[in-house]
């Protein structure tokens, strides 16, 4: 009875094992290249400074006061982003200095992540 559990497990970690094994030599260009952009979008070097000018819960948005936003080229002003998810800033309120995540998808500025910067 207990050596069926065990082996199960065993099977598990050898299978677990493998897999990574068996992906690392073939593609390790192209997985490289997709990872490194995905995890530098939630790593500090992202991250611009603002502070919160206004904020609409309802319709998802917020005015921001920020520093130049590196990855969209563009300098320092004030302006609205829509928040994605809408909740995002929930925890914020206008005053608050914050770091966020800023993007353009369709026309719009995007808001991905903010926190508090205090
Ligand atoms: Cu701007």
């Amino acid at each position: 009875m207990t050596l069926k559990p065990h082996s199960l497990l065993a099977g598990a970690l050898l299978a677990a094992l493998s897999i990574p094994l068996q992906a690392q030599p073939g593609a390790t260009a192209p997985a490289a290249g997709a990872a490194a952009p995905a995890s530098q979008s939630v790593s500090p070097a992202a991250m611009t400074l603002g502070e919160v000018r206004r904020l609409d819960r309802e319709a998802g948005k917020i005015t921001l006061r920020h520093e130049a936003i590196l990855n969209l080229d563009m300098p320092a002003m004030t302006m609205s982003f829509q928040l994605r998810p809408a909740t995002l800033a929930d925890a914020l309120k206008v005053g608050d200095k914050v770091r966020f995540v800023a993007r353009k998808e369709g026309g719009l500025f995007l808001v991905t992540a903010i926190e508090r910067a205090d």
